[in-house]
């Protein structure tokens, strides 16, 4: 299978996040990569295919944003990474303010997304990887994977959020859609719902969303991701989610599957992308499901089986030691 990876995907070094109220070290860090690279074996590096594709999802101004943020916090005479610690209510008046500080809150949704130094270049090389995948199956394979990192599920179109920061697997469907393929499903089988995709998508019918992950009655991002939320208007029915227990095992977890893989064939899409997180794994640090290793490889096969032409995008999973195998098992089942 091809795989992409950019070496600038590394850049993205926050140093701490706010978690249970204090901070720690970053969970989404560069090691991830070489894990699953040392796993995988070379990659190979995206040609860059500019800002335009990026612009089908998200606004110039949100993109500005990004690109200045970090050099804006130094000018307010900050060390360390930007983060936001002010947001705005949601029926607060929409003010377009430009101190760095009401901009990282009116650009987000939480508090574990900081912009490093390299954040922007790193984020933007993520979406290209993810573009080449995405290309690589449109020209006919019938599998790729991109090494998307930083990672993009919780990104909306003016909002980041979850360490993420631009959305890849979005991107990627406006691509295909632009290629002159009619329809594109979504598989987001991450530990966390993909809230910035559904939002993104969520009035669209020609762009299913399909999601299983960690009830957020429970867990992160706990406003999105309910059973009830399944696309409005003329996107009514084309976003379905699957909310899971903590605790889940991979028996629970097929029967899910079976109910997503159902939706996505009957849609009839041209080409399926498959949001692949790895911290539905028993011994990841952030998340409680109880999927083993070896289980990836039934998932995969799961997947593999619908015959869609599928791009395959890294989103989470942080159990380092493990994460190589877990996808390598996943990439096998194809
Ligand atoms: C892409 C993705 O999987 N994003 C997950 C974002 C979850 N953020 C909320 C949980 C914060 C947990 N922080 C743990 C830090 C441990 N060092
Ligand atoms: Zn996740």
């Amino acid at each position: 299978m091809r795989i992409f990876w950019d070496e600038r995907q590394r850049l993205h070094a926050p140093e701490k996040e706010l978690h249970n109220g204090a901070f720690v070290p970053f969970a989404e860090t560069p090691a991830r990569a070489d894990a699953i690279l040392a796993a995988l074996g070379p990659a190979e590096t995206p040609r860059d295919r500019g800002e335009a594709p990026l612009l089908r999802v998200h606004p110039r101004d949100y993109l500005d944003f990004l690109k200045t943020a970090h050099r804006d916090w130094r000018a307010a005479g900050r060390d360390g990474d930007a983060a936001g610690y002010v947001w705005p209510v949601v029926r607060r008046r929409a003010l377009r303010l430009e101190r760095i500080d009401a901009k990282l809150g009116r650009y987000s949704y939480d508090a574990s997304t900081p912009i490093a130094a390299g954040t922007w270049e790193a984020a933007y090389a993520s979406v290209q990887s993810a573009l080449a995948a995405t290309e690589a199956v449109l020209a006919g394979e019938p599998a790729a994977f991109a090494l998307c990192r930083p990672p993009g599920h919780h990104c909306g179109a003016d909002y980041m959020g979850g360490y993420c920061y631009l959305n890849a697997t979005a991107v990627a469907a406006e691509a295909v859609i632009a290629a002159g393929r009619r329809r594109v499903a979504i598989l987001d089988i991450d530990y966390h719902h993909g809230n910035g995709t559904q939002d993104i998508f969520y009035g669209r019918g020609d762009v299913l969303f399909v999601s299983i992950h960690a009830d957020p009655a429970t867990d992160y991002p706990f406003y999105w991701g309910h059973a009830d939320e399944t696309g409005e208007g003329a996107g009514e029915g084309a976003t379905l989610n699957l909310p899971l227990p903590r605790g889940t095992r991979v028996s629970e977890f097929e029967r899910a599957l079976a109910t997503a893989l159902e939706r996505i064939a009957a849609f009839e899409p041209d080409v399926l992308l498959c949001s692949y997180g790895a911290d539905t794994f028993a011994g990841d640090p952030i998340s409680f499901f109880k999927i083993e290793t070896a289980d990836y490889a039934v998932i995969g096969r799961r997947i593999a089986a619908l015959g869609l032409p599928t791009a395959i995008l890294m989103e989470g999973g942080y159990a380092v030691d493990a994460l190589g195998a877990n996808v390598a098992a996943f990439l096998s089942g194809f």
